[in-house]
């Protein structure tokens, strides 16, 4: 059975080009095209409490900067500059006296023509609020259940896969979709040669001998900033990673898998396909990088103080 999802913590006010919008009032009309078409690029950030008792907006320049890229890809122009966009994150923030949360900036083509090859002027709006564990506490802690997606990742020359665009998340929803119903928690999509791609919301790491993998992003999958953020941490700590395609059966025999992004953060993968993964629990190294994750986002280690951007 599908487990019913619980609706999100409002917060005050929404950011709706350079207006602070109540948030019942955030509202568009039913012939914006990207509803139509699915042309809406978009992020998420996170944002979390600082041992100052502020809040600080983790790697929030990246994110602004995927999202003008996204937003190229689909020649789409946002009418902000970067510095605008990310100073509309904190000034939405703040506004809603959040020093924690996540945040949801989209850029969307508003209504006026009708038709695919309609270019109306681009809106943009950031929305913010509270969202806890996005694959659930004890996934977090004692890692999930994921299914191999009957589902194919779209394949970078019919869908631009590095950018972050509403209608590719038809893709994830199918294969989410299923997962559930199925009883997993996540789905995992493959690619067109039928390598590891994906998660629905989330990259994808194993551990084996002490190595951790994870696929190219020349393989098709979107660029996550976690992933990012995991490789300098675990180059840090003299972890040796390499990325490189592998197939299922090799995900199968990993001694840990875990997935990452920005909702998920850094969650650990118990079982693929029936397949328990290890000792069925999170590993050694997903636990020990997931802490340093954790340590860093609240401001805990200097060394990577500058992912951090104060509220
Ligand atoms: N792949 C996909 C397909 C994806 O959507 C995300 C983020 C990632 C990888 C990881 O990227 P990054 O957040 O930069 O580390 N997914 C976002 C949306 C989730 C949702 O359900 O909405 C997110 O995590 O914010």
């Amino acid at each position: 059975m599908q487990k019913k999802p619980e609706p999100i913590r409002k917060a005050d006010v929404i950011w709706m080009d350079g207006k602070l919008v109540p948030w019942a009032d955030a509202k568009v009309h039913v012939l914006t095209h990207s509803l139509h078409y699915g042309v809406a690029v978009f992020e998420g950030i996170r944002a979390y409490p600082q041992p100052d008792g502020r809040g600080a907006v983790f790697r929030l320049r990246e994110h602004v900067r995927r999202l003008f890229e996204s937003a190229h890809i689909c020649l789409m122009e946002i009418p902000y500059t970067k510095e605008q966009v990310v100073e509309a994150c904190r000034e939405v923030l703040r506004a809603n006296k959040m020093t924690e949360g996540y945040l949801r900036p989209l850029a969307y083509h508003s209504d006026g023509a009708m038709g695919v090859g309609a270019v109306n002027p681009v809106k943009l709006t950031v929305a913010t609020w509270y969202w806890g564990a996005y694959l659930g506490e004890e996934g977090l802690k004692k890692g999930i259940r994921v299914k191999i997606s009957s589902y194919t990742r779209m394949h970078m020359n019919s869908d631009p896969t590095r950018a972050k665009v509403t209608g590719h998340y038809l893709n994830g929803v199918l294969a989410k979709r299923e997962a559930l119903v199925a009883g997993y928690d996540e789905a995992i999509l493959l690619d067109q040669q039928g390598f590891v791609g994906e998660a629905t919301g989330e990259n994808v790491f194993v551990v084996r001998d002490g190595t951790l993998y994870t696929p190219p992003v020349a393989g098709g999958i979107l660029e996550g900033i976690t992933r990012d953020s995991i490789l300098k941490i675990a180059k840090d700590k003299g972890i040796p990673v390499e990325e490189r395609r592998f197939s299922r059966d090799y995900l199968y025999c990993a001694d840990e898998a875990f997935m990452c992004g920005t909702a998920a953060e850094i969650t650990p993968v118990r079982e693929v396909d029936d397949r328990r993964i290890g000792a069925g629990e999170m590993g050694p190294l997903t636990k020990e990088i997931q802490s340093v994750f954790f340590r860093a986002v609240r401001g805990q280690e200097p060394r990577y103080a500058e992912w951090l951007t104060t509220i």
